[in-house]
């Protein structure tokens, strides 16, 4: 049974009173978005066949991008890559209108596997152009969701790369500014960018929810209750995936002593483990869990077999398949 902790907290209770032992974060790995991305990909297989094809990467993680390429899936980097009246998914991360544009100009049968709470943002940015407003996109240069969103209003958004961006920004009309960002970011550091482009722009307006989405707020709000106790976390999920790079950002800012990102458990270094008494583990919104079984037993065989779960939120979201991929989920 759960042992709780403090308020928002429970615990798992050990089976050892002292030694090597694992904490393992939850809530961790898969998303709402990133189960509805995948299984998108996967039911659009079973229903129109390979090869089908996939624009960027359908999460940003190894596992899953190997896993449905040996199963007949192309990933593209663009439209122009995928044959006349081919089937083309789009990723969880979004794209902007001029995809859906070059997409239909090449007569491709396109599903849209963006998470809605991407979609949301885009939905935003589209409001608060049409009103005028100057948009501060704060989000990593180059990331594809941050592309798509810009994408929606270019002549209105401005992208914020972190606190030290603000100093460069410039707008219009100090009193027409909004905020928006990418959904992946990092809670406390999308915090201080606010903080000084408030400075900087008092009338700044709020986005009218969260764009950090739920999934990213509950793994780093795990990570950050478990890594005071931890002389090493590790974070599994891949370097291109935002959401998982920020764990382990998290994690050593709330007090791990170490902190490494692993796509497989072969990659996890024996020698972090000198000295190591409590190892935490979590994983980014794009990891199967499959992949943090096999971290839990590598751990297993140098004796971390005590495993306590810290829970801080239950998550039960779940997200539609595209509409006409819906039949096929109900069918099994
Ligand atoms: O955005 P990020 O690089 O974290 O992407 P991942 O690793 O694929 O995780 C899912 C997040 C997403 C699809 C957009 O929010
Ligand atoms: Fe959607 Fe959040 Fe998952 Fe991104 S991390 S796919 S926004 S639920």
């Amino acid at each position: 049974m759960p042992v709780p902790l403090e308020v928002g907290i429970t615990r798992s209770a050990g089976t050892a009173a002292a030694g090597k032992r694992v904490l393992l974060a939850e809530p961790r790995g898969y998303c709402a978005g990133v189960d509805r991305a995948v299984e998108t990909v996967e039911k659009a297989l079973e229903k129109h066949g390979a090869p089908i094809y996939v624009r960027k990467e359908i999460v940003h993680n190894r596992h899953v991008v190997d896993t449905l390429a040996e199963r007949g899936v192309v990933f593209v980097d663009e439209t122009d890559e995928v044959p006349a009246g081919s089937v083309l998914v789009f990723s969880a991360h979004g794209v902007s209108p001029a995809v859906h544009a070059a997409a239909a100009a090449r007569d491709l049968h396109t599903i849209d596997a963006t998470c809605p709470l991407v979609t949301k943002v885009h939905q935003e940015a589209k409001r608060f152009a049409r009103d005028d407003y100057d948009i501060l996109l704060i989000g990593h240069e180059g990331h594809e969701e941050v592309e798509g969103t810009a994408g929606e209003a270019p002549d209105h958004v401005q992208l914020v790369d972190g606190p030290g961006a603000v100093d460069a920004i410039r707008v219009r009309d100090e009193a027409k500014v909004i905020w928006l960002s990418q959904t992946t970011l990092s809670v406390d550091e999308t915090m201080e960018t606010v903080k000084r482009l408030r400075e900087k722009f008092p009338l700044l307006q709020d986005p009218p929810s969260d764009d950090i989405c739920y999934a990213t707020q509950n793994r780093q709000v795990a990570v950050k209750a478990m890594a005071p106790e931890c002389d090493l976390v590790i974070v599994v999920g891949s370097r291109n995936s935002s959401n998982s790079v920020r764990l382990v950002e998290v994690a050593l800012g709330a007090g791990a002593k170490a902190a490494h990102l692993v796509d497989y458990a072969r990659e996890v270094d024996p020698a972090w483990l000198d000295g190591v008494q409590t190892v935490g583990i979590t994983s980014g919104a794009s990891v199967p869990e499959i992949l943090v079984r096999g971290v839990l037993d590598l751990l297993s065989e140098h004796g971390y077999r005590d495993v306590q779960t810290v829970t801080t939120a239950n998550e039960t979201l779940v997200f539609a398949l595209p509409r006409e991929l819906r039949a096929a989920r109900q069918g099994g």
